[in-house]
């Protein structure tokens, strides 16, 4: 069935422990034993490990739902101002270990599990958890870190987003090549959501507009013969850590308002009467997976209606519930926050309410809006900015098309005033794009209906007010502002890395650096100590042999803790240049082959990593990396100095595992493309010295570690710009360099896909012919040089961990406790309520 949540129970059964009590291993065991027994209907015999995840997880659950009630209903009697996150992605992983970790009953849970009728071990029982893969990449993960630091923070938030019941697909991999499967996470049902039909919404599509007198003898707009639909939230706990709060994140399901369409069905047109209502709930059946770029598909302008509608309906509800409130005071009480463009409808949607529902003046009603959203950029990649055609818009939303023009209409006279005729500053003004068919700018519309806008590290802030935008920059002086992204600490270095944590906490003699991350730098003064040093590295060596049997296990490949693990995990694109990382491997293994004496530290390359269904020249990058990849690891001639591992299906869960194991993280983005990054930090917390360019928060990871602890490399911003200006020529790179053009004549060879030629041209034509767009060969020799610097450091073990050390001390910065205390403070005047 569809609805796979799991059900409450009825009422709490006599045992049923206050939730401030029941921290005991023993307590913890009974509430396992009974929701198996009650919840279940599972007796020793008959459990299966999914029945021991569920009853583990349940138990938790108790305590996080009754800090639930206590922390919303202390919001809802205080009425206090919230945030509201609009997302239509959320990368959420696994939620019951963070969940026992956030609550503080892990070593409860642990103990109670190590009972002798219990047949299945706690690791086993935490990976029978399929993870919540609501995301593409960085910014549906940055989604879920911040639900977890404003939880840990006590500010009052709720996340919207869709309830799909199909995430990111799963990743396999035949012959080397990239094969998508579903990935039904919620088969078996998930004990983390909670359904709430009683809070059911109803919204209107697609119709027409038409002009009516009202009954004051007003003509009005009237938003006729819509389709219906009906959205159903479904809410997941989210935890503060160390704090009785906690949030919820409100994901929407749809579903068909129209009952079968009886006509159909009593003259026999049973099945079409069926299909009908299952078109309608499509809405949520699927996460588009495209990162970056998804233009003009109806179904995903309906998917983004759909949720901002149903989340505005449900604010609204909240609202209006309390009699001390009015539209007057709405803007003081929420504050909306747009993750992207994708979520932006809900200003159109916010301002049709207030003006054909509310019948509300356009000044007023405007004031409202302006003052309530706000705007997360994260990218300036041409291809990711959202443009809707026209005449899609008009068809699915034929008011809020109208609504927009009139935006437009006052936007434009507002440009006018301030440079009275010039049509230039009004073309790129304007909401609607006029080449070539017109379409509708949603980037542009979030900005002028915000009042804050902000960029996602300080380089991206940077460029987003000089290239994108520096029109609006300088009719809206202060609107644009930074907020570096963070992580959170807790699934990030707490969670995922127990030995590196334990030794924090018995180093600083206090384990509050999970919630004050500034506490590392306490490390500092430990780096140069042979012994500490010795128990860091042991603690990688450790992290490292528990990835090695990962990568067994799924790539069928040995390989040695004794070799450095370099890693690039991350979204497969071009901007992130994957490919260059190739080339640097194909470089290497050429090297040995003609020296095999050849004096390298062994080196194990490991790739996480999926593209996009659709996107031919990742899935090629990705199917020659894989098939390069184990004619490397099969040839006896090179000893096993390099092996090239690509772990399949690479998500949140992975991520915890690679990144503990991690001694280099390639963060290698043509500079000026990557907004931020984030995988880039978590990288560094664990200990992980960073290859990169100066792109995205790089720059800021540089300045936190000091110059000497991370390798740069390569073009910086302007270097990229001008030699675009001059005339970029991947060819004279090609021809200069005798290494480089040996590997690129190599990889356009089948030498690698004997008889089956042209089996990388994808990948070799968009270096050559097809001109380089993110100038991987301009790039390659500085890469391979530092390169060679990552080698000489790893020869002197001292210096490498105290490195690695300084890594981990200095990257306090990243927390998304800082950056969500930056929100809070300059974006959403929200003050904590502790509960
Ligand atoms: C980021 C996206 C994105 N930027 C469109 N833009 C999508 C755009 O499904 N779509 O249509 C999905 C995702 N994702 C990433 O955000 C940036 O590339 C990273 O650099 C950044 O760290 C992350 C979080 O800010």
């Amino acid at each position: 069935s569809k609805d796979a949540s799991w059900p409450n129970s009825p009422c709490p059964s006599p045992e049923t422990t206050s939730p401030f009590d029941a921290t005991s291993t023993g307590k913890f065991k009974q509430a396992i034993f009974r929701h198996l027994t009650y919840t279940l209907a599972r007796d020793l015999h008959s459990a299966q490990p999914h029945d021991w995840w569920i009853a583990t997880s349940l138990a938790v659950r108790e305590h996080i739902l009754s800090r639930m009630i206590s922390t919303q209903a202390v919001h809802n009697r205080d009425n206090v101002r919230r945030l509201y996150y609009f997302s239509l992605e959320y990368l959420m992983g696994r939620l019951t270990e963070s969940n026992l970790y956030n609550t503080g009953l892990y070593d409860a849970a642990r103990e109670a599990i190590k009972d002798p009728d219990i047949p299945v071990d706690f690791e086993t029982i935490l990976n029978e958890e399929s993870d919540m893969g609501l995301g593409n990449g960085g910014l549906g993960r940055l989604a879920a870190c911040f639900l977890d630091s404003l939880a840990t923070l006590d500010l009052p938030a709720i996340g919207y987003g869709i309830y799909y019941e199909f995430g990111l697909f799963r990743q396999a991999f035949v012959n080397g090549s990239q094969v998508e499967h579903p990935d039904s996470w919620m088969m078996g049902g998930t004990p983390w959501g909670i359904a709430r039909p009683e809070n059911k919404v109803t919204i209107q599509i697609k119709g027409r507009v038409e002009n009516v007198f009202d009954d004051r003898g007003n003509y009005r707009p009237r938003w006729v013969n819509t389709d219906a639909i009906i959205g159903i939230p479904h809410d997941i706990p989210v935890a503060g850590y160390d704090t009785n709060t906690v949030n919820f994140l409100r994901l929407w399901s749809s579903q068909s308002a129209s009952e079968f369409d009886l006509a159909a069905f009593n003259s026999g047109g049973y099945v079409e009467a069926v299909r009908e209502k299952a078109v309608t709930e499509t809405i949520s059946k699927v996460l588009y997976p495209n990162d970056k770029t998804e233009n003009g598909k109806e179904l995903r302008l309906i998917q983004q209606y759909f949720f901002v509608a149903c989340s505005l309906r449900d604010i609204m509800r909240r609202h209006f519930r309390n009699p001390e409130n009015s539209w007057d005071n709405f803007p003081s009480k929420i504050a909306i926050q747009l993750n992207d463009t994708h979520p932006a409808v809900a200003i159109a949607e916010l301002m049709r309410i207030l003006l054909d529902e509310e019948e509300m003046q356009w000044e007023k009603a405007w004031g409202i809006v302006t003052k309530v959203f706000a705007y997360t950029n994260h990218t300036l990649l041409p291809e990711a900015l959202e443009k809707w055609s026209v005449g899609l818009f008009d068809r699915v939303l034929p008011r809020h098309l109208q609504i927009i023009y009139a935006i437009n209409d006052r936007l434009l006279r507002l440009v006018e005033a301030r440079w009275p005729g010039d049509d230039g500053k009004k073309r790129d003004c304007s909401l609607i794009e006029e080449n070539g068919g017109k379409s509708v700018r949603m980037a542009n519309l979030s900005v002028v209906a915000s009042h804050a806008v902000n960029g996602v590290a300080a380089l991206h802030t940077a460029l987003l007010k000089k290239q994108l935008f520096p029109q609006y920059d300088e009719l809206f002086p202060g609107r644009f502002q930074n907020k570096t992204n963070g992580i959170t600490p807790r699934r990030w270095l707490l969670d995922c890395n127990p030995r590196l944590s334990k030794l924090i906490t018995s180093t600083l003699g206090t384990d509050h650096w999970a919630c004050d991350l500034d506490l590392l730098r306490g490390l500092e003064t430990h780096a140069d100590k042979s012994e500490f040093q010795k128990a860091f590295m042991e603690v990688k060596r450790d992290n490292k042999n528990e990835l090695a049997a990962i990568i067994k296990a799924d790539c069928q490949i040995e390989v040695s803790p004794d070799a450095l693990f370099d890693v690039q995990i991350k979204r497969l694109h071009e901007y992130k240049r994957q490919h260059l990382n190739l080339l640097h491997i194909l470089a290497l293994y050429r090297r040995i082959l003609q020296n095999p004496n050849l004096d390298i530290v062994p080196r194990v390359f490991v790739f996480g990593a999926k593209a996009a269904p659709g996107y031919d020249l990742a899935k090629n990058i990705i199917r020659a990396i894989n098939v390069i990849g184990a004619h490397i690891n099969a040839d006896t001639r090179i000893g096993g100095k390099i092996k090239v591992a690509f772990l399949p299906n690479y998500r949140v869960s992975l991520a915890e595992k690679i990144i503990p194991a991690a001694d280099l993280s390639e963060q290698i983005s043509t500079a000026g493309k990557e907004a931020s990054g984030t995988g880039n930090m978590k990288l560094a917390l664990n200990g992980a010295l960073t290859i990169g360019t100066l792109d995205g928060a790089n720059v800021e990871i540089k300045e936190e570690v000091g110059d000497e602890n991370i390798f740069i490399f390569g073009m910086n911003v302007d270097e990229v710009e001008a030699l675009r200006a001059k005339g970029y020529n991947p060819w004279n790179y090609y021809n200069a360099d005798e290494e480089l053009r040996a590997i690129i004549d190599w990889i356009g060879s089948d030498y690698f896909t004997p008889g089956e030629h042209g089996a990388f041209a994808p990948l070799h034509n968009s270096l050559l012919n097809g001109g380089d767009p993110f100038m991987v060969l301009a790039d390659f020799r500085a890469y391979s040089d530092a390169h060679e610097k990552v080698d000489a450091l790893y020869r002197d073990k001292a210096k490498w961990a105290r490195a690695a050390i300084l890594n981990t001390a200095r990257v306090g910065k990243f927390s998304s406790d800082r950056t969500i205390r930056e929100y809070a403070k300059d974006i959403w005047s929200l003050p904590a309520i502790k509960t």
